[in-house]
């Protein structure tokens, strides 16, 4: 039973009660993100080894001028609905351009954390002061929900960065047919997606020399200690990811390296790991045209158009009904 007087974060508790009873141990990787896993992430991105950011950013300024045009469609003014915009770092690069161009929009970032939307509104006010920004502080389907209530312009919603990656494709599939339902005719989406590469290159990302990404998996066991009073030891775990270049699929573990047992003093319970036990902590999927033409298909949806970096890295993909 837990103790609802107590201050943790329920969320947070449910998963670890949850994920570390079954027999396959999984924690969600949104738990990656307190603090201490932000900045950690802040260092991913700038690594040589994480592609991923620099790919798209090319995508966004090669592209920018293209990218305003099919978001513009037949329509003079539209929203521009973001999910997760993180930093804002990207996002910034088109804002900046669609803003110069005078175009007719209103920016609409998404998300949970009041704390994440502050930063990058400050953030914008600063580099794109003409911008028209609403934040909206909402879960991504009640948001759409009430920006669907009474609008004339058309919507664009973005979800960028290969976020849709973190879901096995099924998930992925329910969550691009919840944003089609809410689209109308004239409504895009635009998704980044990692693609299918060198399988080195692919592992390299998630494995890179200097540990950071293994810093930033095993911060997850920090997290947990303090937030939950667990007595994980880090060093007598490790970081364990692989890449399989059949299906795409990334996964990365969290590895019991000895028979040992974790106290939760928060939870009043323990879980006890094998040696060598893994905890799955994290999807991060690729693509091929394939799989994406598939995945728009199942949502009711069609391939606008593609747009790639130079090596095919990456691309971001616009869908509509
Ligand atoms: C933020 C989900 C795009 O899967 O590439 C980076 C997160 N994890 N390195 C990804 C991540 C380890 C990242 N996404």
């Amino acid at each position: 039973m837990i103790d609802s007087t107590k201050t943790y974060n329920k969320a947070v508790a449910d998963e670890v009660l949850n994920g570390l009873s079954q027999k396959h141990k999984s924690l969600p990787s949104w738990l990656f993100y307190d603090e201490q896993g932000d900045r950690i992430f802040q260092q991913i991105m700038a690594m040589p080894e994480y592609y991923l950011t620099d790919s798209e950013l090319e995508i966004f300024q090669t592209n920018k001028a293209a990218i305003l045009s099919v978001f513009k469609g037949v329509s003079a003014g539209f929203n521009l609905i973001e999910f997760g915009a993180g930093d804002g770092m990207k996002t910034e690069v088109l804002l900046k351009y669609f803003t110069g161009q005078k175009a007719n929009f209103t920016y609409k970032p998404v998300d949970i954390s009041a704390s994440v939307l502050e930063q990058l509104t400050e953030r914008m006010r600063k580099s794109v002061p003409d911008l028209a920004i609403e934040p909206i502080n909402k879960e991504y389907f009640s948001a759409l929900e009430a920006l669907n209530v009474d609008r004339e312009n058309p919507m664009i919603v973005l979800f960028m960065g290969a976020n849709i990656g973190n879901f096995e494709l099924n998930e992925a599939e329910d969550f691009v047919k919840k944003i089609a339902n809410a689209l109308r005719k004239d409504d895009q989406l635009m998704i980044g997606f990692d693609l299918k590469k060198n399988p080195h290159m692919i592992l390299e990302a998630y494995n890179d020399k200097k540990g950071i990404t293994a810093s930033f998996n095993m911060n997850l066991l920090t997290r947990l200690n303090s937030e939950l009073e667990a007595d994980f030891e880090p060093d007598r775990f490790m970081h364990y990811p692989y890449y399989d270049p059949q299906t795409g699929t990334t996964k990365s573990f969290i590895v019991s390296k000895e028979e040992q047992s974790v106290n939760f003093a928060a939870l009043n319970t323990s879980f006890s790991f094998k040696a060598w036990e893994p905890i799955h902590v994290e999807f991060s999927q690729k693509f091929d045209e394939e799989m994406i033409v598939e995945l728009a298909t199942k949502a009711g949806l069609s391939v606008e158009r593609y747009f790639y970096d130079e090596k095919k890295y990456f691309a971001d993909v616009v869908l509509k009904k």
